[in-house]
């Protein structure tokens, strides 16, 4: 080939690369989902995720992620570093080919162990396109080499700025503000809950968190050390802490099934739900998918034939089914597919196949393995199973019982929802406020055209602790069923619901800003949690929050919701103004209600919205469960859904 030739070709890809890079900024969505909060914390994942992929190749052990005093984050590991040499097709540094090129990453190292997930693995080209500013330093055969982009150009060619005796890479990026316009400040607990995660699901690796943004009283840093040698094993026992367990251990197995790495643990405890997280390249599937097939095959087929043969099974006048294997379980399956195929609405639904039977084989193994050495868990799982199957069938009956009522009633709405006037669900909303005088106040402040209003009597059920019967025959969740217009599902079949007649888009908790208040929104929250988390999931679920304090001074009023804005209304009135401090939502009028708190002008609604599906479940089973020193703890120090990333 001519140099002339050579170097059209070079200018003609470059062109290329730079298109991809702009479609980057034209179309980011595209490449990390949406530009919102989660958008921007995908940055973060996919840095820390080449990092992991450097570790899983047994190139490093090492990880740093920082979120700086300006609000950059920096993400540094004791790697190879990536490399800086000349990358003979482009003409420049490999490093600049991964940073600047579309879909470069890693493909220059056929032997590393690489595995690409779902929205992950889009490369840190995409991070770099998205950022005002990024820097990779790297740290290689004793020198260190640095770049600088802005919005994903080259500002120099790679440089080497001095000598080290350190290896790794080292990547601070900046995102760009024109592009995550919502926000690009990052939640401390969205990214320390993904560290804890990703170190449970890949043992050994020891992920640093620090959150330079501000020191405490010693004048620290807020640092969190995640390092967990046991793996999923550590997971369940993080996730179960606060429940009861019925068996001696936590059962795991990890192993290469059919050239597939399949990770299981699992432990059966004193509840009635059923938790199993699955996850494909440490991408959590929500979704499930073909894994998920496999472990539940493997679990029902194992243990089915083990309650057979045990002839505890002879008496029951009924089948039992798949769910009743589940009941009180909580489980991990982790997977690392190569060319994982993602399906569903989300795109977290694991398609592959051939991934089923040794998911399935695996766990087949791992339980009669432990079934055989363990006849006492054994049998305790056994009758477990067989109460689940009883409890199932009255369930059953309490759930065609309501759904009977409801269709004999007419219609069929609750007597005490004052419903809206408008019939577009899209336009609708509902508040579920706690308390009938609340109720009242709201009922008189709100717009009825589109606002409906359905109070609450006192504490609600705690679904964490009750059988699924008692739930379904709960007076005020039938309620909550029957005014959002879906069905009674079940917490392992939340399809059911049919969520495609909810009757309100936005669903609105609004209880008063204490203790207590706080404690009704979590007891709410813990049922959508269960027995709707696809309102949740689709991003229905809002919290309200009412003011904490009204400042008046003559006829001036400010509202305020923490002690700051209370202060600073004060200052703007000359510093002596009359502070009111709400105890509760029946302190308001009805205008002061709207005003503050309903009004779609003005008001604040959290979204709740759950990354974590694991953190999440942690953090209810925590607050909802038997053990009441953690619960005391946690609501002393954090707003009920500080972990739940309204
Ligand atoms: C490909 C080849 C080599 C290193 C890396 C990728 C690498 C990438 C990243 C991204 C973050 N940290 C990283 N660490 C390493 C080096 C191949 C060699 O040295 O032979």
């Amino acid at each position: 080939m001519s140099e002339e030739i050579k170097k059209n070709n070079y200018s003609a890809d470059s062109i290329q690369a730079l298109e991809g890079m702009e479609h980057v900024r034209m179309r980011p969505s595209m490449y990390i989902g949406d530009v919102g909060v989660r958008g921007l914390h995908h940055l973060v994942y996919e840095v820390v995720d080449n990092s992991i992929d450097e570790a899983m190749g047994g190139w490093c052990d090492t990880i740093g992620v920082a979120i700086n005093e300006d609000g950059s984050v920096t993400v540094e590991d004791n790697g190879r570093g990536i490399p800086v040499d000349m990358h003979k097709k482009e003409g420049i540094s490999a490093l600049e080919v991964v940073m600047t090129k579309i879909g470069a990453g890693g493909k220059f190292d056929k032997d590393s162990y690489k595995v690409s997930g779902g929205l992950h693995g889009v490369g840190v080209s995409v991070v770099n396109a998205l950022s005002k500013h990024m820097k990779s330093t790297v740290f290689r055969d004793g020198k260190v080499y640095e770049q600088e982009y802005e919005r994903g150009k080259s500002m120099y060619p790679v440089k080497q700025v001095g000598e080290t005796t350190k290896r790794g890479t080292m990547q601070t990026f900046y995102p760009d503000d024109t592009i995550f316009t919502q926000t690009t400040e990052f939640s401390y607990d969205t990214l320390s809950a993904r560290m804890r995660e990703l170190s449970f699901l890949n043992k050994g690796i020891t992920i640093t968190f620090t959150d330079k943004r501000e020191v405490d009283d010693k004048g620290e840093f807020k640092v969190e050390v995640f390092h967990s040698d046991e793996g999923l094993k550590e997971y369940i026992r993080y996730l179960d802490g606060n429940r009861e367990p019925i068996i001696s251990h936590v059962i795991s197995m990890d192993n290469e099934k059919g050239e597939i790495p399949v990770e299981v643990a699992l432990i059966y405890n004193t509840s009635y739900t059923e938790n199993i997280f699955s996850y494909v390249n440490n991408i959590n599937t929500h979704e499930g998918g073909t894994h998920l097939q496999g472990f539940r095959s493997g679990l029902t087929r194992t243990l089915k034939k083990y309650a057979d043969a045990s002839g505890l099974l002879d008496k029951l006048k009924f089948e039992i089914t798949g769910d009743d294997f589940r009941e009180g379980l909580t489980a991990i399956i982790s997977v690392k597919v190569q060319e994982p195929q993602f399906e569903g609405q989300t795109k977290t639904k694991l398609g592959n196949r051939e991934v089923v039977s040794p998911v399935s084989q695996a766990v087949g193994e791992m339980l009669e393995n432990y079934l055989e050495e363990n006849p006492n868990d054994a049998r305790t799982i056994v009758q477990k199973v067989i109460l689940a199957a009883q409890a199932r069938h009255a369930a059953k009956k309490a759930r065609e019982m309501v759904q009977r009522k409801t269709v004999m009633g007419g219609g069929g709405l609750p007597g005490k929802l004052s419903d809206c006037s408008e019939q577009d669900p899209a336009k609708c909303e509902v508040y579920l406020v706690e308390g009938d005088s609340a109720g009242g106040t709201a009922k008189q402040g709100r717009d009825r055209a589109f606002q409906a209003i359905m109070p609450l009597r006192g504490k609600i059920l705690n679904v964490e602790k009750a059988m699924h019967h008692k739930v379904f025959e709960n007076e005020e969740i039938r309620n909550i069923f029957t005014a959002l217009g879906v069905t009674i599902g079940t917490p392992e079949d939340s399809k059911a619901l049919n969520i495609e007649k909810l009757r309100y888009h936005k669903v609105i908790i609004m209880c008063d800003a204490d203790v207590d208040g706080s404690h009704i929104s979590t007891l709410i929250l813990t049922f959508f949690f269960r027995f709707m988390k696809e309102l949740i999931e689709q991003g229905h679920v809002y919290i309200a929050a009412p003011p904490l304090y009204l400042v008046k001074k003559g006829n001036k009023k400010e509202y305020a919701w923490n002690d700051d804005q209370r202060d600073a209304a004060n200052a703007r009135m000359g510093g002596s103004a009359g502070i009111q401090r709400y105890k509760g939502l029946g302190e308001m009028n009805a205008e002061q209600l709207w005003e503050t708190t309903m009004d779609p002008s003005f008001r604040t609604l959290r979204q709740v919205n759950i990354d974590s599906l694991a953190e999440a479940d942690q953090v209810f089973s925590m607050l909802m469960g038997d053990e009441v020193p953690p619960r005391r703890e946690f609501i002393e120090k954090n707003a009920v859904y500080a972990k739940i990333d309204a």
